[in-house]
């Protein structure tokens, strides 16, 4: 270092242009208006923001999904956290002041281990709390109090209640219908989609097959989904924790791309008090049982 070079240097404290308070004084209104504005142009509602970006759990698994994804990102704010303060206080309290190179440092034993250690415990966290959630949403009670066996085919849904006979059908209660009309408002295609209706605070376990190609079963309220492979049946169980009869996740979905009409393989989900669900699968007995087959 020159003398030159540290007779330019400014006097430590000296309110210069560069000094940390008149920076932080001019930066942080602008950083909080920044703020405030992504989150009003976004126009979330709060749920969204609760959820961070997912839907509403409906479900006991789909909150331990949410539960899963939030603890995620409050702990990577955390990290983010000691981060973003490492680099702020980098800038704001060590601003280059001379051309001079800084005092230079290598292999600082202690530093080197901690940032292989660090990382490896935040893996592993991670890792111990993915694992046991998928454990408990993988879960399946030996007795569901209902049971709906799902077909996907290009590119529509059938659902069976085999629990609840029908006559001359060794599948129960079927549930079929059109695919989504390109034609049709959505209300009238939402009168010919498949229905498929279950009870509320009920243990309900879904059985999945495909006949042609491979599909995937997603409820957006199960903040879930799961392929739908021809010769390899898929299951998963779900506990409804709320009803829900109507708004956009009434509507499930196709979402593996699986040919022309993939777009159009949609389904009516509707999350019933478990004696209208009693009632619903009575008269789709009655129905079924004179016409002797699906309606
Ligand atoms: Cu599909």
């Amino acid at each position: 270092m020159s003398p030159n070079n540290r007779a330019e240097e400014p006097r430590p404290g000296a309110p210069g242009r560069g000094s940390p308070a008149r920076l932080l004084r001019r930066w942080l209104p602008r950083a909080a208006a920044a703020v405030a504005l992504a989150l009003l142009t976004t126009g979330c509602d709060s749920s969204w923001v609760d959820n961070l970006g997912l839907r509403n759990p409906l479900t006991t698994q789909a909150k331990l999904t949410v539960h899963l994804w939030q603890g995620a990102w409050i702990a990577a704010f955390c990290v983010g956290a000691v981060v973003w303060g490492g680099i702020l206080w980098a800038v704001i309290f060590h601003r280059k002041r001379s051309d001079a190179i800084p005092y230079q440092v290598r292999y600082n034993l202690p530093i080197e281990i901690m940032y292989t250690v660090v990382p490896f415990i935040m893996v592993g966290v991670l890792f111990y709390f993915t694992a046991r959630d998928e454990n408990r949403i993988d879960a399946l009670s030996p007795h569901p109090q209902v049971v709906v066996d799902v077909t996907g085919f290009q590119w529509s849904w059938e659902f069976q209640y085999p629990q609840y006979a029908v006559r001359n059908s060794a599948n129960g209660v079927t549930e079929v219908g059109q695919m989504w009309n390109g034609t049709l408002g959505p209300g009238d295609n939402e009168k010919y989609l498949p229905l498929l209706e279950i009870p509320d605070h009920e243990t309900v376990r879904f059985n999945l097959t495909s006949n042609d190609v491979i599909h995937s079963f997603w409820v957006l309220p199960f903040d879930f989904k799961r392929d739908v492979i021809p010769g390899h049946p898929n299951h998963f169980q779900v506990t409804p924790t709320a009803t829900l009869y109507s708004g956009p996740d009434t509507i499930g979905r196709c979402s593996e791309l699986c040919g022309l009409y993939h777009s159009r393989m949609l389904f009516r989900i509707k999350i019933v008090t478990p004696a209208q669900f009693k009632s619903w699968i009575t008269a789709q007995q009655k129905l079924q049982n004179a016409s002797g087959g699906a309606q």
